[in-house]
């Protein structure tokens, strides 16, 4: 076989369903090979597009998200995808074609080191300089990706060797003498934590993204509910706890809720699970939760200890080890004044905003709430959408918010949005964006329209780079430095490609815009004229602790 036809048998094998790219001079033997390989294969517009859309289905699916580029520009064009594949932990094979072997660093026509590029944006890349080596290579790759903490890995693949011939042997297994990746905790950690929290009287719960990963929702809400511990996340451990739960605290940190925020800082005990302790969460680290003991459970050791100093460390697979958490919790604590107070916390500092008549935001949030019942995939763009979306949307399933957190990502959202749909075809799917946001991958609406991806788009439109303007009014005095922007009529745009589009200006008309575009089997773009000087609250200044938080509302 040569070697695109191995590559193409090696994907086949290792149950790819589907490819996101972009064709190139130094990629045609396998596109060749696509043709008729009868292999789904999603043609973007953009490689951008294509390397969000993989990470889209990857988080929408829990399986590893496959896109494929030519070399140089093409390959360049993948790396914000891959780089924020790489800041959240999102299973991702990048294949990429690179100039022939005996050109490489010769400056040849559009060659780029893009292993060399990538290298700190991958959990681990490959230059494949010997045909024989590409079976194997792909079969490391798919499960370097998905395996332990998970992340992108690069295939760099030079045409000549696209094009030689050799043997084909398939690995049966894999083995990776340098990569052993933990997945079951230390049992004297474990035993240790469980007589922690049998004594705690103001246990919290922290979560983040780790716990969707590692597919633990289930036995960490057995866990919560046995020891009746409040439960907080972070933008990425978003769904992994029903919002709708009674013990649930909402997202905390920067734009978190105030009570989660309030009541992180009075807890006893931090039960931290799948979480880094990132700088939008503690605030300033000083002050971060002073009278809590900090039990950290991580597959990844080197994030324990990172940011927070920590007292129990367990490094292990989230759902393993709360498995063995509840067996060794013969006593659960007594938390009923702890709840009490959380529920005063939850009374006295509940997310609000001021509704004046005119169309906010969060309105907007609500509604694509109330009539999708909570059960669309939310995707975002980055800036204040996002964190409307997250405060405002109640997610009670895993996998249903997909939102770049650690790079923050502008031109996420859309092409995740069509990653997702592709993923889980029975789902609404809704990109929450904003006007800025969505201009940076708009086109693919072309994408959307030709593979027939109905995925909804409902723009809040504020005219402002919103986050931006946010800062520069509450930090710079108002002076809005380059942050009014301008966009193309979004209805019309949303037509040309074939898509379709509905402007909404009164707030009597959210709702019934929602219902229609919900309605139509196409992609929709849902222009929404939003207040232009709406701000995201609560706000913790960036430094601060976290429970000084800016309110903004009288
Ligand atoms: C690619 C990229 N460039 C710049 C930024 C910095 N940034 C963060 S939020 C933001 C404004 C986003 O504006 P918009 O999409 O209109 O959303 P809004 O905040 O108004 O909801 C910018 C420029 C970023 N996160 N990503």
């Amino acid at each position: 076989m040569t070697g695109a036809q191995i590559l193409i048998e090696c994907l086949k094998r290792e149950g790819v369903e589907v490819i996101f790219g972009y064709p190139g001079g130094q990629v045609l033997p396998i596109f060749d090979k696509l043709y008729d390989a009868g292999l789904k294969f999603i043609l973007t517009r953009h490689e951008q597009g294509a390397a969000h859309a993989a990470d889209g289905y990857a988080r929408a699916t829990g399986k590893t998200g496959v896109c494929l580029a030519t070399s140089g520009p093409g390959a360049t064009n993948l790396a914000t995808g891959i780089a924020n594949a790489y800041m959240d932990s999102i299973p991702l094979v990048a294949i990429t074609g690179q100039v022939k072997s005996f050109l490489i660093g010769n400056d040849a026509f559009q060659e780029a080191d893009i292993t060399g590029i990538t290298r700190p944006i991958t959990k681990h890349n490959y230059l494949v300089k010997d045909v024989k080596d590409l079976a194997r290579i792909v079969r490391e790759a798919f499960y370097i990706a998905s395996s332990g903490r998970p992340g992108p890995v690069v295939i760099d693949i030079p045409s000549d060797i696209q094009m030689q011939d050799t043997e084909f042997i398939w690995p049966e297994t894999v083995d990776i003498r340098s990569y052993k990746p933990t997945y079951y905790g230390h049992p004297g950690q474990i035993k240790k934590a469980a007589k922690l929290i049998a004594q705690a009287k103001k246990p919290i719960l922290y979560i983040g993204g780790g716990i969707i990963t590692s597919g633990a929702s289930f036995v960490l809400r057995e866990l919560a509910e046995k020891i009746q511990a409040p439960v907080t996340w972070t933008l990425m451990g978003i769904g992994a706890f029903p919002a709708t739960h009674k013990l649930s605290l909402g997202m905390l940190g920067m734009h978190g809720t105030g009570y989660a925020n309030h009541a992180i800082m009075e807890a006893d005990i931090i039960i931290a699970v799948g979480a880094r302790f990132d700088d939008r969460v503690t605030g300033r680290i000083d002050t971060f939760a002073p009278g809590a003991k900090v039990i950290h459970i991580d597959i990844d050791p080197a994030s324990i200890s990172k940011n927070i100093k920590v007292d129990v460390p367990i490094v292990g697979d989230a759902r393993n080890i709360i498995g063995e958490l509840l067996e060794q919790l013969k006593k659960a604590p007594d938390t009923s004044e702890w709840l009490k107070i959380a529920e005063g916390l939850k009374r006295k500092y509940p997310l609000k905003y001021k509704d004046d008549g005119k169309i906010k935001p969060q309105y907007v949030v609500e509604q694509l709430y109330e009539v999708t019942k909570g059960n669309a995939i939310i995707t975002t763009e980055v800036g204040q959408n996002q964190m409307w979306a997250a405060q405002w949307y109640k997610y009670d399933h895993p996998r249903t918010f997909i939102s770049s957190g650690g790079l923050g990502t502008m031109g996420f959202g859309f092409p995740a949005a069509m990653g997702a749909k592709i993923g889980c075809p029975d789902k609404t799917v809704i990109d929450i964006a904003g006007d800025g946001s969505i201009q940076m991958n708009i086109q693919e609406l072309a994408t959307c329209v030709c593979n027939k991806i109905n995925v909804k788009v409902a723009i809040l439109n504020n005219g402002y780079l919103g986050m931006v303007r946010q800062w520069q009014e509450l930090f710079y005095k108002k002076r809005y430095s380059q942050v009014c922007i301008t966009s193309p009529d979004f209805v019309k745009l949303a037509e040309s490609y074939g898509a379709e589009g509905i402007r909404v200006a009164k707030k009597e008309d959210v709702r019934p815009a929602i219902e229609k575009a919900l309605a139509i089997d196409n992609t929709v773009f849902i222009d929404f004229s939003v207040e232009p000087e709406e701000n995201v609250y609560p706000m913790v200044p960036a430094g601060e602790a976290i429970n000084r938080m800016i309110e903004g509302l009288a």
